[in-house]
């Protein structure tokens, strides 16, 4: 029998305020007062030109960038963000993905309107993605896009098949599903972040302006959650991944227990 892992929780005071947290809740995300420094973001533009120089089919959108480049992972251990986050899903807390949305000038993929939850294989659905805008996000270069309020009702809603090409993703939401009037244009300043909900209505884009319009996203579920590796498989059969075989994602316990027992985490053996 092995010891489960059990990361201690963060001693970090407060990072977002009532007001931010209400503002997630209410309304499926929110922009808080943090920035990672300069510094970091330039070591991120650097790991990630080495990475598509490398692999030029993930120049524009890479959904799963752990596999290749596992020092990400240090980005997610930065206390003030996972005390962020867990401020908003609770102290157990596993990240399980990382995607870039590299939109390069000119040709960068719009990313059709979508609910994360249609792709992901956690249950019950749950997850806190932190984005973090590499270059400023603006709306010339194809800022997130986000649909307030969206995610209350906790269901997702109808996606239809969409091959056009220069999409980041294929499966969009229907037009009926999307409420105009509660957009909102996430433009932020290089280091800012976002997070928002699971269920949250959002996309962006494509960039056809002259700057580059990097984002890269730290997917957060809470324990209570388990990464059913069954339905990650069901969801990959049949999906061309740019020369990608399927390689199930390293899971990592980055604050507390897992509270559902099941899950595997990188470097521990107790899950299922
Ligand atoms: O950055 C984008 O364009 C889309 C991001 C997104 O869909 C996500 O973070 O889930």
């Amino acid at each position: 029998m092995t010891t489960p892992m059990t990361i201690p929780l963060s001693s970090e005071p407060p990072m977002l305020n009532q007001a931010e947290i209400s503002h997630y809740h209410e309304n499926g995300y929110v922009i808080p007062e943090f920035s990672l420094d300069s510094e970091t973001i330039t070591t991120i533009k650097k790991i990630h030109n080495d990475f598509v120089h490398d692999h030029p089919e993930f120049m524009d959108y890479c959904p799963a960038i752990l596999p290749w480049v596992p020092q990400f992972v240090n980005i997610a251990r930065n206390p003030r963000i996972l005390k962020m986050v867990s401020q908003l899903i609770g102290d157990d807390i596993a990240l399980w993905n990382s995607s870039f949305f590299a939109k390069p000038p000119h040709v960068g993929s719009k990313t059709p309107w979508h609910q994360d939850g249609k792709y992901w294989a956690m249950r019950p659905l749950a997850t806190c993605t932190v984005w973090i805008a590499i270059d400023d996000a603006t709306m010339e270069n194809g800022c997130l896009q986000v649909v307030s309020g969206s995610h209350k009702d906790q269901r997702i809603k109808h996606h239809e098949l969409n091959t056009q090409k220069n999409l980041a993703l294929n499966l969009e939401l229907s037009a009926t599903e999307i409420d105009h009037s509660r957009i909102n244009h996430l433009e932020l300043s290089a280091g800012q972040i976002s997070l928002h909900d699971v269920y949250l209505v959002h996309g962006s884009e494509a960039n056809t302006s002259p700057n580059p319009r990097r984002g890269m996203t730290l997917r957060f579920m809470p324990t209570t959650s388990h990464f059913d590796r069954e339905i990650e498989r069901q969801l990959f059969d049949g999906k061309e991944e740019k020369n990608n075989a399927f390689k199930p994602l390293p899971i990592y316990l980055m604050r507390g227990v897992d509270r559902c027992g099941r899950n595997h985490f990188a470097g521990d053996f107790s899950g299922d």
